[in-house]
């Protein structure tokens, strides 16, 4: 009788051994995205996120959870800062309450590998680790830029009487050319055109199509300016618990998440800027000065508000733009 007790007792100890060491073997991360699903600024995440559990069977997987429906945009810094979530995809422009710096890194245009060899990779994950308890897996479209659009003609770079909507990216500049600021997350441009609450908005060269927005889009003003970053970031507790063979598997699919800004950003802006002409969205151009002049100012207002409100780590992130 005892050592029959016995012998279940221990092989219930084997069992619970083998169990805890068969489920250490797999983790399942929790994932969203800050921008709505299927859209172009989720997609190459979604790629990634395909790859990671192609690659990672066995080893690691993620659970998509999805978009701005499960987590509003302008907080999805602080769910994976509190580990509300695992890994989240979104722009440093929504979580500028959390981190001022993370302004700059739209103003940070180098191509993603020099980032990693140059130090400036290292920098912005040590501020991701110290203010957004968190680890700075990837940075997504560099190549990209950003245009204001607008639905009444200007001749020149002045948005007087013009309310634009913007986030942190625009709301410098937009103010420096006299016009009014509106904040909103990208959920509410379409409303916010159709009713007339802004003349226009900032947003990148590519994505108009995706929400409708060329429905009610009538100019697209040159040139482009800044560098989109959509960032991929990992809860630190949740990173520092992985095994080295997870962690491969999440930065084997970064390198290569990254490397597709590299070798298809260039073909899909292109294509958009053609698609906006076939859907009626005219250019707007200006002088060569009043653009170069344009570009500088949105550049020196930008990098002012930035080293304004972080001194020290502003300067640091210019001398590593190097612009
Ligand atoms: O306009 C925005 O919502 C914004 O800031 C942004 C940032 C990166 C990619 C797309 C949009």
């Amino acid at each position: 009788m005892m050592d029959r007790k016995l012998v279940s007792l221990v092989s219930a100890f084997v069992l619970a051994g083998t169990m805890t060491a068969a489920s250490a073997q797999e983790v399942t991360l929790r994932a969203v995205t800050s921008f709505a699903e299927g859209t172009q600024f989720s997609k190459n995440f979604e790629r990634f996120i395909d790859k990671v559990n192609k690659d990672g069977k066995g080893v690691i997987q993620i659970n998509y959870i999805g978009g701005p429906r499960a987590i509003p945009p302008f907080e999805v810094g602080n769910a994976v800062r509190s580990k509300v979530v695992d890994i989240a995809n979104v722009t440093g422009a929504f979580y500028t309450n959390l981190m001022p710096e993370a302004d700059a890194f739209k103003l940070i245009n180098k191509p993603t590998a020099e980032q990693r060899k140059n130090g400036t990779w290292a920098y912005i994950n040590e501020l991701h680790n110290q203010k957004l308890n968190s680890y700075y897996l990837a940075r997504q479209f560099v190549s990209v830029p950003f245009h204001i659009y607008l639905n009444k003609k200007i001749d020149k770079p002045d948005f007087s009487g013009l309310k634009i909507r913007v986030t942190p990216v625009y709301r410098d500049i937009v103010q420096a050319l006299g016009g009014t600021p509106v904040t909103t997350a990208p959920g509410e441009v379409y409303t916010a055109l159709e009713r007339g609450v802004a003349d226009g908005y900032g947003w990148p060269i590519l994505g108009v199509f995706d929400l409708g927005w060329d429905k009610v889009t009538k100019f697209r003003m040159e040139p482009p300016f800044y560098s989109v970053e959509v960032n991929v970031l990992v809860n630190q507790d949740a990173w520092k618990g992985l095994n080295d063979a997870q962690r491969k598997v999440l930065s084997d699919a970064a390198l290569w998440l990254e490397g597709l800004d590299a070798s298809e950003s260039e073909g899909l802006v292109k294509a958009e800027r053609e698609r906006q002409a076939k859907a009626g969205i005219q250019q707007i151009e200006f002088t060569k000065e009043a653009s170069d002049a344009f570009l500088k100012k949105a550049y020196d207002v930008a990098w002012d508000s930035v080293i304004a409100k972080s001194p020290e780590s502003g300067k640091k992130l210019r001398a590593l733009a190097g612009n």
